[in-house]
């Protein structure tokens, strides 16, 4: 992926991390229907590209994401269905079909979309200052871009049900202890420890994107069927050079040095 500097999207790539930073940060990185349609490539792109092990998202300024940019879809005449349909699904299913780690970067403020954008990604880690709202009932909406499916899955569905009806705000604090981040890191470390994590994924071993495969399918199956994608999954993870790796690092009482195939 070549590293290039756009807006409304900072996309950089370093030792197999691609860093894509929503660029708005006078709008808190709102989405503009541009801003998502080039979130939506670059994660394609990412996806495509075999040198890139782990993703990055985050947001310039003080925000993470303050969900559609209000003063944009503002014309009754609009295809609200059709625009969440073109421009925000998209992303939400290159996270999911990707098998590359996805980690959101909560570096500030995220809200609606820009909740759901987070919930949607693997791992969640952020700045200790960091805070959380299902902002769309504050504006008579509805949770969208996936912020029904996921938020349950993570919080279980009583705290679902209270952030979704009363969008009240949370620290990162308050989302650790309920599960909605990973991790929470303190406001000066948060860079480094952003860098560290995603570093991490993208040198772990081949199975990384196969571990993500299993666990998105588990989603939606039931025992049996899930056992079996295991056992085909673990199939294709014994033919990698990396578990020889991992065995021969085991025996010899080494770290494993993992390639990625
Ligand atoms: O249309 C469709 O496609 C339907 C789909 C909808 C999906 C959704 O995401 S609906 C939910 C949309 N988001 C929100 O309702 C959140 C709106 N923002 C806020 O409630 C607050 O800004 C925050 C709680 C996120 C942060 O508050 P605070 O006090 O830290 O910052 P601020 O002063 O409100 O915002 C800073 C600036 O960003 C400000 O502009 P200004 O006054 O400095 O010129 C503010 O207007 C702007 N801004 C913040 N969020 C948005 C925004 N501009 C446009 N759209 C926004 N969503």
């Amino acid at each position: 992926m070549p590293s290039e500097l756009s807006t409304p999207i900072d996309a950089r790539t370093l030792a197999g991390v691609a860093t894509l930073t929503l660029n708005r940060p006078d709008r808190l990185n709102s989405f503009t229907a541009e801003l998502l349609d080039a979130l939506a490539a670059m994660l394609q792109e990412a996806a495509g590209d075999p040198l890139i092990r782990a993703v990055v998202i985050t947001g310039a300024g003080r925000g993470f994401c303050a969900g559609q940019d209000l003063t944009e879809n503002v014309s009754g005449e609009l295809d609200v269905a059709e625009h969440i349909r073109r421009h925000y699904l998209p992303i939400v299913a290159a996270i999911r079909d990707m098998e590359i780690p996805v980690i959101a970067a909560v570096n500030g403020v995220a809200a609606g979309a820009g909740l759901s954008l987070a919930l949607a990604c693997d791992l969640r880690i952020a700045i200790e200052s960091a805070t959380f709202t299902q902002a769309f009932v504050r504006i008579g909406l509805v949770p969208d871009a996936g912020g029904t499916w996921f938020l349950p899955r993570l919080v279980g569905i009583a705290k679902a049900m209270e952030l979704s009806l009363l969008g009240e705000t949370i620290t990162a604090a308050e989302a650790h202890r309920i599960g909605l981040v990973n991790r929470v890191v303190a406001d000066a470390q948060f860079g480094q420890e952003v860098s560290a994590l995603a570093d991490r994924l993208a040198h772990g071993p081949a199975s990384t994107g196969l571990i993500k495969r299993a666990l998105t399918a588990s989603r939606q199956t039931g025992l049996e069927e899930q056992l079996d994608i295991e056992a085909d999954l673990q199939a294709k993870a014994f033919a990698t050079e990396d578990f020889r790796e991992g065995i021969v690092a085991f025996v010899e009482k080494r770290q494993a040095r993992f390639q990625g195939r």
